[in-house]
């Protein structure tokens, strides 16, 4: 995002809140005491047991609930903005609902009373919110949780309609958070609970929108054009290409009953999910409870909703998940793997394996061609590193790399050219702390700092939150500053950052 050029950090937090609310015809207050205030005045479902819900990864799912009564459910759902592997070599900046894309699955029960806590962290660059469509209220709750990094906010709403839900963020710009990732299910239960499985899992669909093309290596940043235009780069399972095969494909034994919780989160493609080889026993079309439709080969589910289907899985074998258009699949990454291991059926099915024809790339062969890639690549940096020559440019490299983390982040507080903010920000120019121990430096944006420091003869005390960085960005920008504006110079290398990370 380049929209902010602010001259305190404050300032951009006022000007994106302002920016976000004008895009919301709700009135932030009204909401809140609507929700929040009962009309006897007390406190919503004082009366009720309550219980901190459990929430999972993907492709996990919180066990069904058993209980038979109302409770008050506490979630506590932190927002995390992190770097993470969207391909093999691409890497792209998720905003994530509890560490990972898809959100943490949240599953209550019909008639709870959900007491809702958005915690956005402070390395967080952006505010966020969270519209879940499980919410009869305004914004879904967007309106009540609108979160400045470092934040939390809280919202009360009782979980009236069973089904299976989309919840997302909903800060403007709207389709940029949906684009990098926030989205996930909450799964309200029906009273009598949901017919027993022996296995549930979790899978969301999502189109990511990047600068480069298709496999394209590197960081790669979000593409407003490309996503306008509803031309993905990329459209995934779970937050990532391969998410579901080899090893973390999902699992089941024959004669299992499987239930998916299904959901896509866009923002903008509509999913015709099919698993190959398999027929759907049971649909709840649109995550409705009321309608179960049978014998299903591929069911439509639309951006920003759900589905859930249950199957008995009667032969072995590897039954691939896709998106039913196909390019989507097969080139752009919506493909998973369900792993079915057991007895072969050969009146079901004859047995002749059809695995390398529809899984191409996402067998186990071209996984372990993926790994062996990888190691090579790994060890050919290791070689290039140690030339002498290719270090000098290196260097060169990283100031100008620097320079553009220091102008994503750093400047907003210690200002464009490091004179930082007299009593309030500490200079990075000639700055004495800096230059004194290049490894405390190393720790400053990965862990922050906070409590009372002297730089250059003057007293701070303020709070550096963490920045959410990649190793390589923070060896960058700390070599820019070390050899920028009269500072001792010197380089620090991914490696350097590596290792202060892990100690
Ligand atoms: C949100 C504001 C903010 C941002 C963004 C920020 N810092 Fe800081 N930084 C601070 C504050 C405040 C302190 C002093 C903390 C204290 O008082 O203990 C500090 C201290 C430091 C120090 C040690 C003191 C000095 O002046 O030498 C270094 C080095 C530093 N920051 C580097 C960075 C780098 C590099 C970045 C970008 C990757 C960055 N900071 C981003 C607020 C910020
Ligand atoms: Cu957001």
């Amino acid at each position: 995002m380049n929209i902010l050029i602010p001259s305190h950090p404050l300032r951009a937090i006022t000007v994106l809140l302002a920016a976000a609310l004008t895009n919301f015809a709700v009135p932030l207050r009204g909401g809140e005491e609507a929700m929040v205030a009962k009309p006897n005045g007390g406190p919503l479902a004082a009366h009720l047991p309550v219980e901190i819900a459990v929430l999972t990864p993907a492709p996990n799912v919180p066990p069904p609930i058993t209980r038979r009564h109302e409770a008050k459910v506490v979630v506590n759902l932190e927002v995390r903005e992190l770097t993470r592997r969207l391909a093999d070599g691409v890497e792209y900046t998720f905003w994530t609902f509890g560490g990972g894309v898809p959100g943490l699955f949240i599953r209550v029960r019909e008639g709870d009373v959900v007491e809702f806590h958005l915690n956005n962290h402070p390395s967080s660059k952006v505010p966020h919110n969270i519209d879940l469509h499980a919410v009869t209220g305004p914004g879904g709750g967007a309106a009540s949780t609108f979160t400045a990094p470092g934040h939390a906010s809280q919202f009360t709403f009782t979980a009236l309609s069973a089904g299976l839900y989309v919840y997302h963020c909903a800060t403007a710009p709207v389709p940029m958070h949906i684009s990098n990732g926030m989205y996930g299910l909450i799964l309200v239960e029906p009273k009598g609970g949901l017919p027993k499985v022996d296995r549930e899992y979790y899978v969301m669909q999502g189109d990511f929108y990047t600068q480069g093309a298709t496999g394209e290596g590197g960081l790669q940043i979000f593409d407003n054009v490309k996503a306008t235009d509803e031309r993905p780069t990329y459209v995934v399972f779970n937050g990532a290409v391969g998410s579901l095969v080899g090893d973390a494909a999902l699992q089941a034994k024959v004669g299992e009953i499987v239930r998916l919780f299904f959901g896509v989160g866009g923002p903008n493609l509509t999913s015709s999910f099919h698993v190959i080889g398999e027929i759907f026993d049971r649909v709840y079309p649109e995550g409705g409870m009321k309608l179960v439709q049978e014998n299903v080969q591929t069911t439509m589910v639309p951006a920003g909703g759900s589905a859930i289907m249950e199957f008995k899985v009667d032969v072995p074998g590897t039954f691939v998940l896709v998106d039913h258009s196909l390019s989507r699949a097969f080139n752009k990454g919506a493909l998973g793997m369900l792993k079915v291991t057991g007895p072969e059926n050969r009146v079901i099915y004859s047995g002749k394996e059809v695995d390398e024809v529809y899984l191409g790339d996402q067998s186990d062969a071209g996984v372990a061609a993926r790994d062996r890639a990888a190691e090579l690549v790994a060890r050919k940096q290791e070689a290039i590193a140690s030339n002498p020559e290719i270090a000098g440019m290196t260097k060169e490299i990283q100031m100008e790399r620097g320079k553009k983390v220091y102008l994503q982040s750093c400047f907003a507080c210690h200002m464009a050219n490091g004179e930082g903010l007299p009593g309030v920000f500490p200079p990075l120019a000639k700055s004495d702390y800096l230059n004194a121990d290049r490894n405390r430096a190393i720790l400053i944006p990965l862990k922050g700092l906070n409590g009372p420091i002297t730089v250059n003869g003057k007293p701070y005390n303020n709070v550096m939150p963490p920045q959410a960085f990649t190793d390589d960005q923070i060896a960058d920008v700390l070599t820019f500053v070390l050899n920028s504006w009269g500072n001792s110079g010197g380089s620090v290398s991914p490696k350097d950052v590596k290792q202060a990370r892990d100690n």
